[in-house]
């Protein structure tokens, strides 16, 4: 019979290979040394500080599964996913201005780009000396971006670009911006647009008052007639399929990435039930404690074989994207209860910064309902399972 160990229960550090698990502690280690002290200021000040993705790229964390001759190191998407987790282990906005760079502007420019345009982005936001974007959501077009207003209008040499996106993670320091338009020289077909910082017409307010994601900056994207060559239209991919092909890697990134904060929030809740006497002995020595720490690592546990099996079938392009609404909403669900938990399970401290359960917490919210909120991803499974679509 085997050994059990609570931190491994299903030894998952025996499916990986050599390889993943060098960049996973190469993640750790930046994560837990570079990115720990900050974050409780990051977090209260609303501040991003722009040299984290410089950081980041130096230690090879941006687009890790693009081929290296872009400036990537050709990975596999198990690897990125350990990543994930290592960084959101610290902050679901560290994570998010990862996993932004990497799956939703990088992964476009190379699976759908031209030769030029991957030449020209790659490098640069594989080093992280451009910061992308990725605009598709709008005021009125969330859930069902399908509906978006934004328009590209043909001109005489390239197009010009109408309409704005709302709640874009890095658009205020943006240099480079992945935007999805309907292109009326393509019937109207939803077309991707590479736009860069400085360009007439184009400008990116930051959104205030977030009680959410505090250490990753979010803004709008407003485009009054933005003047772009032939260069700047995505040749490779059209309709809805080419935003939905990126956020199917961004979404199977975050089903890791949740688990890494609700592991933190396991972490801290079994050591202050230790560490906390009531009533004459420890927390963890009550039935409810040990309750709701059982079922936050069954959880996890299973989560993370859920998000490993997901990630090797990306890795064999098997994978559906059903198996990855699975995985995203899942996972996300279960690390926002977990999180719940183990700022209950603080009492009166679980509230304080210093603690760190509240700012996962509140984190996860947002984590819950980007990229296909918990309901819409029941709503992928729904219709697959019944041949039936619920969303109009
Ligand atoms: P539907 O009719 O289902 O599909 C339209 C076309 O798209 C194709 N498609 C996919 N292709 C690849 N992967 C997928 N996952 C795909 N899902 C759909 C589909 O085959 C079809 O292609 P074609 O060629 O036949 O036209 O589309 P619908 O309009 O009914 O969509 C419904 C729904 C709910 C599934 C979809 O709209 C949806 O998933 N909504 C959620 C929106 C969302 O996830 N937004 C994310 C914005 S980005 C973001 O949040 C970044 S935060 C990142 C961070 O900070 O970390
Ligand atoms: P809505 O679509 O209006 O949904 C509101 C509620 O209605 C939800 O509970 C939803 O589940 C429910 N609902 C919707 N449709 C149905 C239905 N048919 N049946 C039943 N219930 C339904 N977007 C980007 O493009 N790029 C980014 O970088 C980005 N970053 C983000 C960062 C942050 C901090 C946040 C908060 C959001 C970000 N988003 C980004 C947007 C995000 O993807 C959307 O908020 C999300 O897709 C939900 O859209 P919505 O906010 O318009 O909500």
């Amino acid at each position: 019979l085997g050994r059990f160990d609570w931190e491994d229960p299903f030894r998952l550090e025996d499916q990986l290979t050599e390889e993943e698990r060098m960049l996973r502690d190469a993640a750790r280690a930046y994560a837990q040394d570079k990115l720990q002290p900050r974050v409780i200021a990051a977090y209260r000040d609303e501040e991003t500080d722009p040299a984290i993705f410089r950081e980041m790229g130096e230690m090879g964390l941006l687009g890790v599964t693009v081929p290296e001759e872009y400036g990537g190191i050709g990975a596999s998407y198990v690897a990125y996913g350990l990543i994930a987790r290592e960084v959101e282990r610290v902050d679901s906005g560290y994570r998010s201005m990862m996993s932004v760079q990497s799956s939703l502007v990088m992964y476009p420019i190379y699976a759908y780009g031209s030769e030029e345009q991957r030449q020209k982005y790659l490098p640069k936001l594989a080093s992280g000396e451009w910061i992308g974007c990725f605009g598709l959501t709008e005021p009125d077009a969330g859930s069902d971006p399908g509906g978006m207003k934004t328009v590209a209008r043909k001109t005489a040499d390239g197009y010009s670009l109408h309409g704005s996106k709302m709640w874009i993670s890095n658009s205020p320091i943006a240099d480079v911006f992945v935007v999805w338009a309907k292109s009326e020289a393509h019937g109207g077909k939803i077309r991707g647009f590479v736009l860069e910082k400085g360009m007439k017409g184009l400008s990116a307010p930051k959104i205030g008052g977030k009680l959410s994601l505090r250490a990753s900056i979010t803004g709008e994207i407003v485009m009054d007639g933005v003047e772009v060559g032939e260069d700047a239209l995505l040749p490779n991919v059209e309709g809805l399929k080419g935003p939905f092909g990126c956020l199917n890697r961004a979404r199977y990134g975050i089903s890791w990435g949740a688990l890494g904060a609700a592991e933190f929030c396991l972490d801290a809740a079994r050591q202050y039930g230790l560490d906390r006497v009531q009533f004459g002995k420890p927390l963890a020595q009550t039935q409810l404690h040990q309750l709701k720490l059982a079922n936050m690592l069954t959880e996890i546990s299973l989560g993370l074989q859920g998000s490993l099996r997901v990630g090797r079938l990306l890795d064999e392009a098997k994978a559906a994207p059903e198996m990855i609404s699975i995985v995203k909403r899942n996972n996300c669900g279960k690390a926002l209860e977990i999180a719940r938990w183990a700022r209950d399970m603080h009492g009166g401290n679980g509230i304080s910064e210093e603690y760190q359960v509240i700012r996962h917490m509140m984190n996860l919210e947002t984590v819950n309902t980007y990229e296909g909120t918990h309901d819409v991803h029941a709503l992928i499974l729904g219709r697959a399972i019944t041949g039936l679509q619920a969303f109009f």
